[in-house]
């Protein structure tokens, strides 16, 4: 049975977005919940904001019960990073360069690690999750995905941590939808994990299209799109 505040949910949903699917899913115990990137940097007053990204954090503190497993990202960049449009000649926030790995987007100086900006952000509540993992160290290589740098061969160790602990299946929400969510649920998906994205958990960059062809590949690839109300919360 659906409460209130779900019933109501579905019929705001109804009006905004895709529908909500008819058959509400409960997730499993051996599911997780990826939080990825809700962080100071990506909301209203960051360095690189996302357009309503502090929406999203009632929403997933409001799913997190109905997971027993949760994992938070956190996007931690060294200064004078490689992705920083400034640590490089003449180059602008979201141009791209050639680095060693492939084209990179620019982005302006962003969570810098220990600097409050890199902060998760304060109203974001997750009493029960057990890992944090930080990605985009390494001084010449961005992150993206929560599983394996931009140089598409060093992994950070997150799918041998959840596969140690017997969990097959991801929902991945956060920042941005376009980027760091969208790599972590191909990469999720390509690694073997049953995964899902809980759209309105997340909110995007949509840089040049950017978000409609991150849905196409996600669909492509097998993820699920799936919205908040689709999910049994525990009361
Ligand atoms: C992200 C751009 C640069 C993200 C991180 O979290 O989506 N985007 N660094
Ligand atoms: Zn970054």
């Amino acid at each position: 049975r659906r409460s209130l505040l779900q019933s109501a949910a579905l019929t705001a949903l109804a009006s905004a977005g895709p529908a909500a699917l008819a058959k509400p899913i409960r997730p499993s115990t051996r599911a997780a919940l990826i939080v990825v990137d809700v962080q100071n940097c990506f909301v209203e007053g960051g360095t690189l904001p996302v357009k309503g990204g502090a929406e999203i954090v009632p929403i997933i503190n409001k799913i997190a019960p109905a997971f027993a497993n949760i994992v938070v990202t956190q996007d931690w960049h060294t200064a004078g990073h490689a992705s920083f449009a400034s640590s490089h000649a003449s180059k602008k926030p979201f141009e791209t360069a050639k680095l060693s790995y492939g084209t990179q987007v620019l982005w302006p100086d962003h969570c810098v690690q220990g600097t409050e900006d890199a902060a998760l952000h304060k109203d974001l509540a997750l009493p029960t999750a057990q890992v944090i993992v930080r990605k985009g160290f390494h001084k010449s290589v961005d992150s993206y995905s929560a599983f394996e740098e931009a140089d598409r061969k060093t992994r950070t160790g997150l799918a041998g941590y959840l596969k140690e602990r017997g969990i097959r299946t991801v929902y991945v929400t956060g920042l941005a939808t376009d980027f760091c969510v969208a790599w972590t649920a191909l990469d999720a998906r390509k690694l073997g994990f049953n995964v899902y994205v809980v759209e309105d958990a997340t909110r995007a960059i949509d840089l040049d299209g950017s978000l409609a062809a991150a849905w196409k590949k996600l669909k492509a690839a097998g993820v699920k799109r799936i919205q908040s109300a689709d999910l049994i919360i525990p009361t």
